[in-house]
């Protein structure tokens, strides 16, 4: 291929002046020493190294060589939609488009996330459908690709604008029922077009055998924060839709689409949210990133180069962040022209790169680093200077004297109690914490944590936990469904506040 050879004669130009170095230094033994890593020159491989992919949104009129060799994943951007391919009953039709991506995709070796079957927008023939006809449009959609559709975007956009963390008030979102009118539609008795389509999904998924995976996608769900570091109340929604139904969810898209809108700003927690994600295990994709090259309303922007870094950085830096697509190749042939937002300019498969193309190659070169996902406790740290109250003695009991009345030593009770430890991540004026609660050496049913914040702090935001208080002494307990940990095994809950948070000492109580 054209671009292993070119790499390949990069690399031997770069190795070049170490050779040269050796030899006049006088080593004889050039395998000895350190290789230059070679830093990859397409996005593609510097992704696939990396351990991700790098893909974009295409159409079958831009199938042009640059598009295989920059990129190993591709979203047809517009040829697998509703209005595209679903007939009023739920069949498929003018699916041509759609074969062209997935029979080019499958020929280049690249991954294909198919986009997308139920949705508010773009439903054509669908608009208004019932659950039962959305149901067999799945099926016919699903099976007709298989394993070769990598990723099928289920669900998209089922959250309201403005950052009110509700569902869209709009078909599918109407069919839904809040049976006992509790706010949410989560129960048993609710009828919920998420986790129907999902249900549905899962089951074509499984009966056929495929190795798919099922996201729910949307967008202003980047941060933890909005712009001036209020709650993101809809990524809020979206974590506990996948918490609830993650059964049948595999992976979660953010969109990604950074502009001045304040809910669409490159927030400093990106990194922190990517990861509260990926601690529900599933597989968080930034799955249409264009970055408006003049973000004058966004908290932290500084050059459109920079912002990629920052965001493909933050992606690199949790490993369940999987994939990267830039919603398509050049800023003239973008939904989003005026915003100039993609890697290359130019049009018609004669792209030039930008500056921003050049900063994601680096920041991909460089690979996942070293740096810890902020939600890893770090090992090192002891445990906090006073041992919780009501924690029994350390599990090694006293070898030589025991206690003449304490019953024998041979079977030490198991202890009944838990440790908490905090990670923060933290920035000017804010931070997020996540705090792991480790059983002791027997299965707790529920467990409770307080701390006692530095003053100024306050808590803005939580997740996976019930709170008491928001400043000072504050008081966290388990929610239904992470009481109960196995013995040694550990459950997480995070929060968000604004102020600092350092040097936090949790205190970990058992039932
Ligand atoms: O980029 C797509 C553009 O060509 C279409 O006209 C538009 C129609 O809604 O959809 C664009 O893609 C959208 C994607 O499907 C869902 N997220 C937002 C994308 C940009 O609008």
């Amino acid at each position: 291929m054209g671009s292993s050879l070119r790499r390949r004669r990069i690399v031997s130009r770069t190795a070049l002046p170490a050779a040269v170095m050796l030899l006049v230094g006088g080593a004889v033994a050039v395998q000895s020493g350190t290789p230059a890593v070679a830093a990859e020159t397409t996005l593609r491989a510097a992704a696939a190294k990396a351990g991700l992919f790098f893909g974009t949104a295409s159409s079958p009129n831009r199938l042009y060589p640059i598009l295989s060799q920059e990129f190993g994943q591709l979203t047809p951007e517009n040829d697998m939609k509703p209005d595209r391919i679903a007939t009023s009953s739920g069949g498929l039709q003018n699916t041509s488009g759609a074969d062209q991506l997935v029979n080019h995709a499958q020929s280049n070796g690249m991954v294909v996330r198919g986009h997308t079957l139920v949705w508010h927008s773009q439903a054509g023939a669908l608009q208004g459908a019932s659950q039962s006809t959305l149901n067999t449009f799945i099926g016919n959609a699903i099976n007709r690709w298989g394993s070769k559709i990598a990723y099928w975007d289920v669900v998209n956009e089922s959250l309201e604008d403005n950052n009110t963390g509700r569902r869209r008030n709009q078909w599918p979102h109407t069919m839904n029922r809040d049976a006992n009118g509790d706010g949410d539609f989560f129960d048993a008795g609710d009828t919920d077009v998420i986790r129907d389509s999902f249900i549905r999904a899962k089951q074509v998924v499984q009966a056929g055998g495929y190795s798919t995976k099922l996201c729910i996608n949307d967008y202003d769900v980047e941060g933890l924060t909005v712009k001036g570091g209020g709650p993101n109340r809809k990524a809020n929604a979206l974590y506990d839709i996948v918490r609830t139904y993650r059964q049948y969810i595999d992976c979660v898209g953010f969109q990604s689409h950074f502009n001045d809108n304040p809910n669409s700003i490159i927030s400093n927690d990106l990194q922190a949210n990517i990861q509260r994600f990926a601690d529900l295990g599933v597989e968080v994709h930034l799955s249409e990133v264009d970055i408006d090259d003049d973000l004058s309303n966004n908290d932290i922007g500084a050059g459109q180069a920079d912002n990629y870094r920052k965001v493909v950085r933050a992606c690199l830096n949790v490993a369940k962040c999987t994939g990267i697509t830039v919603w398509g190749i050049s800023d003239s042939e973008s939904w989003r022209s005026s915003e100039r937002g993609l890697l290359f300019t130019g049009g018609n498969g004669n792209y030039q790169k930008k500056a921003a193309y050049y900063a994601v190659l680096d920041e991909l070169n460089k690979g996942r680093t070293t740096t810890p996902p902020t939600t890893t406790p770090p090992p090192t740290t002891p445990p906090p200077t006073t041992p919780p109250p009501t924690t029994p003695p350390p599990t090694t009991p006293p070898p030589t004297t025991p206690p003449p009345t304490t019953p024998p030593p041979t079977t030490p009770p198991p202890t009944n109690g838990c440790t908490a430890t905090v990670s923060l991540n933290s920035w000017t004026g804010g931070f997020v914490a996540t705090v792991r609660v480790t059983a002791g050496s027997a299965p707790i049913q529920g467990w409770n944590v307080q701390l006692t914040l530095p003053s100024g702090a306050a808590i803005t935001n939580v997740w996976s936990a019930e709170r008491t208080g928001t400043s000072g002494s504050v008081q966290f307990s388990n929610v239904n469904y992470n009481g109960s940990v196995a013995a040694g095994q550990y459950t997480e809950f995070g929060f968000q506040g604004t102020g600092s948070a350092t040097g936090l000492t949790p205190v970990c109580t058992a039932s």
